[in-house]
């Protein structure tokens, strides 16, 4: 699905704005900032926990189009779950959650339009992240329910319209979907369209224009400028890729652009590899999650966050534990920062596994590659975070054949990028998925939910898991590791939730990590303090950020600076 884009041939219209919602079984109706999650928007009228259904509305003004034009609404993502009505009539309805979607606009033109929009936060319980329910702690015969809300992880379940909504007029014969996979020498691209005959591509920047063209349904396309210019994180060069539909006469039917760097990936030995060199993974995982806006789009923290990670030296990030705003991706493209993109899949339990589990993470992997496939940031997929969460002996048993099938589907997707999971420490060193990934990643958190305030006992746990990890013969990779401090708190000695203790615990891992040769880096959990759902062990927030929630440094970011330092 392409992007919202504004050309000759294409208009899009952003819908953002004050809109209005109503939740089931209410009468009243309130204002709501779309993007923007409800719970704290409306935490005064009830809704900061609200798990269900609510009903946003608003108009938009369809104007007069072509014969040869249409008209889509095209959404960002809507959290979870959306089905759309337009001026009454069911328009479309979207299982894709953090995924964006489109409905067709069927509508009288030059009229105003009624926009309605049911969302719910309610996770079915054979999605690729399984919901769970107070009936769930009953059958699963724990003695308290935990969470509130509910919820299988550990951040809130916020709910709402949370990307930008566009109305889009575009040509009827038009580029329907593209591939533009880069390496070092240029771009390879796949055009598909629903009409027209003629594709011309053109690759431009850095003292170069390259321009080559092809029939409809013909062959794929190689843009190679004669001296390539690489992206990396050092140094994020970008071309211009330009596709024009023509039709029999010449005559320019749609035009797509983006922009792209190129770049190759690849993991070899122990090693991986950006544009051949070996490369040391050193960053963050993330969350989308900001005061007031929730998981709703938020720009100026978006920007204040690419410049925080320049700030630390951090390379990468790993969109934990969903797919970000494709916005995210434009600024990871422009700043040279390295993704590890993650599908909707996290602590899936494995006594509820079933075919239909396995369709619906199939189909979430399907849909992120197909929207994040030319983006030159990506550079691996996370397939899941931390299945078999709760050591089930079902793990053992099913997900050898799970793990084969997902791994297989993604590879069918994508050849050109590494594949990988994220295993939990409970999952152990012999977790079956670590035989279909090409990076072993774990999440670890020795000297915090065990070890606690025991540094040297954890640095020896940590070293203990490499050396059992090592005989696979892949790259390792921490891409979770982090200690909870309440800005403020401070101890002259080793304090949990103290800020000397996250530092000296990131220091600690980071000392092991540097010092093997077959880890390729860590991400530190988390950037930023988070909201989660409330619960015994989180003081409001999930606080291992080592930011606050509004991005004031702790002695940690310091920490972090010095470690991530070029000498
Ligand atoms: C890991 C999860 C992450 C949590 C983190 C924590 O992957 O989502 O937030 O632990 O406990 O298990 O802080």
């Amino acid at each position: 699905m392409l992007r919202p884009m504004n050309n000759s041939c294409r208009q899009a219209t952003d819908l953002s704005g004050i809109w209005h919602i109503r939740f089931e079984e209410a009468d009243d109706d309130h204002a709501i900032a779309v993007p923007g999650s409800w719970n704290e928007q409306l935490a005064e009228a009830g809704y900061m926990n609200h798990v269900g259904s609510a009903w946003l509305e608003t108009t938009f003004f369809l104007p007069m189009l072509r014969s040869d034009q249409e008209a889509v609404l095209r959404f960002g993502s809507v959290d979870y779950f959306a089905k759309v009505w337009i001026n009454g009539v069911l328009a479309g309805e979207s299982q894709a959650a953090m995924l964006p979607f489109e409905v067709p606009v069927n509508a009288p033109l030059n009229t105003q339009v009624e926009l309605r929009v049911e969302v719910s936060n309610v996770l079915p319980p054979d999605g690729p992240t399984q919901g769970i329910t107070q009936q769930t702690y009953v059958e699963d015969r724990r003695p308290r329910d935990e969470y509130l809300p509910a919820v299988r992880f550990d951040f809130f379940p916020f709910g709402g319209i949370n990307r930008p909504v566009h109305l889009i007029i575009r040509p009827k014969e038009r580029i329907d979907r593209y591939t533009a996979l880069s390496n070092m020498t240029g771009v390879v691209l796949d055009v598909a369209t629903t009409g027209g005959a003629q594709i011309v591509a053109r690759l431009s920047g850095h003292g170069e224009r390259i321009e080559q063209f092809t029939a409809v349904g013909a062959a794929k396309l190689a843009l190679s400028p004669i001296s390539p210019k690489h992206w990396s994180p050092d140094s994020p060069a970008l071309y211009d890729l330009e596709i024009d539909l023509l039709d029999e006469t010449g005559k320019l039917l749609d035009h797509v652009s983006q922009r792209i760097g190129l770049r190759e990936v690849r993991v070899e030995g122990v090693q991986l590899l950006l544009n051949g060199a070996p490369i040391e993974l050193r960053g963050f995982g993330k969350h989308e999650d900001s005061p007031l806006h929730g998981r709703g789009l938020n720009g100026p923290q978006m920007v204040k966050d690419f410049a925080l990670l320049k700030w630390l030296g951090a390379n990468s990030v790993r969109t934990s534990h969903y797919p970000y705003a494709e916005e995210f991706l434009d600024m990871a493209d422009e700043a040279g920062i390295m993704v590890i993109d993650e599908v909707f899949s996290i602590n899936l339990d494995f006594r509820r596994v079933n075919e239909a589990v396995l369709a619906n993470h199939k189909a979430a992997i399907s849909e992120l590659i197909a929207r994040d496939i030319n983006r030159t940031c990506v550079i691996a997929w996370s397939l899941s975070n931390e299945p078999g969460y709760l050591a089930e002996p079902d793990y053992r048993e099913k997900s050898g054949p799970y793990w084969k099938a997902i791994f297989a589907h993604a590879r069918a997707l994508d050849a050109s990028r590494p594949m990988t999971h994220a295993n939990v420490g409970y999952a152990g060193n012999d977790d079956p998925a670590f035989l279909e990934s090409d990076i072993v990643t774990i999440n670890r958190y020795h000297g915090w939910y065990s070890e606690p305030a025991q540094l040297e006992r954890a640095a020896e746990r940590l070293r203990g898991d490499f050396a059992v990890l090592e005989h696979h013969g892949k790259p390792i990779f921490i891409a979770e590791f982090g200690a909870d401090a309440m800005a403020g708190q401070h101890a002259s000695y080793d304090q949990m939730f103290t800020e000397e203790y996250q530092a000296r615990f990131i220091e600690t891992y980071w000392k092991e990590i540097a010092a093997h040769p077959m880890v390729i880096g860590g991400h530190i959990w988390n950037f930023a303090d988070f909201r989660t759902a409330q619960h015994g062990r989180r003081v409001v927030h999930n606080l291992k950020g080592v930011f606050t929630r509004t991005r004031e440094p702790k002695m940690a970011a310091w920490k972090v600076k010095e470690l991530w330092a070029k000498p």
